[in-house]
């Protein structure tokens, strides 16, 4: 169909420790918004599949190609970093991430990048066909960009990563992986309440569980109207590749009754779950 193509952003994480001179490890993970498709520990030679879909519409071939190019790139890393790193005598330990990927857009082109931190700080960025470091960059990235950007067919197959097979890569994911990835699971909710020590006020938490896709809203009522001391929990990972979100309310014991929590979710349509506060629930 015509239909405009949703898609979700795909992201690479890179880590890399040195130790010292002799001695580092490298580890990564593959996203597709955020659910992890593929891991490759450091003492693995193969990148591992996290999802029966995670090759998209890749052929075998194609895959084992770029399984080739990447361990290829890992040991060729490592050994160019302890290089640079004599270059310019960094200090041990130090810690190199990079974060890499691309995002599909309906009827317009596709945005990559590639960025790359040193001590958890951004560096180094690829722009273009070029290594480019940021703008406040310590002065000896300098030294490194002139020998990374000497490297022409690095920088020919970082290009061409970056703009063909990664959104190629993306959007057979994606659809490879459509009805995992657009799956709507509902919340339970439940409530819990206790006395905050040395004062008549309870705490009182709305606990919402299981849910997919992240985005969730959740409210303490009272009289119809949202409870403008509902402070809101950050929406954190289940084990199971669900959501958990809480938020709580400090309120004066006898203001208790009549309150409730009220949740939406994009699984629940408009049937909100609504949760009343009771006596029963104190812990
Ligand atoms: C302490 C210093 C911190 C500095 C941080 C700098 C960030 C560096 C980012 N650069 C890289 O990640 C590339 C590292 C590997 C690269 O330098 C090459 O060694 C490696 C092998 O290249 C050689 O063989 C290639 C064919 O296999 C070509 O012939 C190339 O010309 C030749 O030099 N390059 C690759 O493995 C290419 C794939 C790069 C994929 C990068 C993804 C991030």
């Amino acid at each position: 169909s015509d239909a405009p193509q949703r898609t979700l952003p795909l992201h690479c994480l890179q880590i890399s420790s040195f130790t010292n001179r002799s001695w580092s490890r490298t580890d990564g993970s593959t996203w597709l918004g955020d659910v992890q498709i593929h891991t490759w520990s450091h003492d693995s030679d193969i990148i591992r599949y996290l999802k029966p879909w995670a090759g998209g519409t890749f052929t075998d071939q194609q895959w084992e190609q770029l399984q080739h190019l990447f361990r290829v790139y890992r040991s060729s890393f490592s050994r160019d970093m302890q290089e640079f790193a004599r270059i310019v005598q960094a200090d041990y330990p130090f810690e190199l991430q990079l974060f890499a990927g691309c995002e599909v857009h309906p009827g317009s082109i596709p945005e990559s990048f590639i960025h790359v931190a040193f001590q958890g700080s951004s560096i180094v960025h690829f722009q273009g066909t070029s290594w480019v470091a940021v703008p406040d960059a310590p002065q000896w990235v300098g030294k490194i960009l002139q020998v990374l950007n000497h490297d022409l067919g690095t920088r020919a197959t970082v290009q061409w990563l970056l703009n063909d097979t990664c959104p190629q890569f993306a959007r057979g994911v994606f659809e490879a992986g459509k009805s995992e990835l657009e799956k709507q699971v509902k919340p339970e909710a439940w409530l819990t309440g206790a006395r905050t020590p040395g004062s008549d006020h309870l705490l009182l938490v709305c606990h919402v569980s299981g849910f997919y896709p992240k985005p969730a809203w959740a409210m303490w009522m009272w009289g119809g109207q949202e409870h403008p001391d509902t402070q809101q929990g950050d929406t954190v990972p289940n084990t199971d590749g669900t959501w958990y979100l809480r938020v709580t309310l400090d309120v004066a014991a006898e203001q208790a009754a009549g309150l409730a929590c009220r949740v939406n979710h994009s699984s629940l349509g408009d049937q909100d779950i609504i949760l009343h506060w009771g006596e029963k629930d104190l812990v």
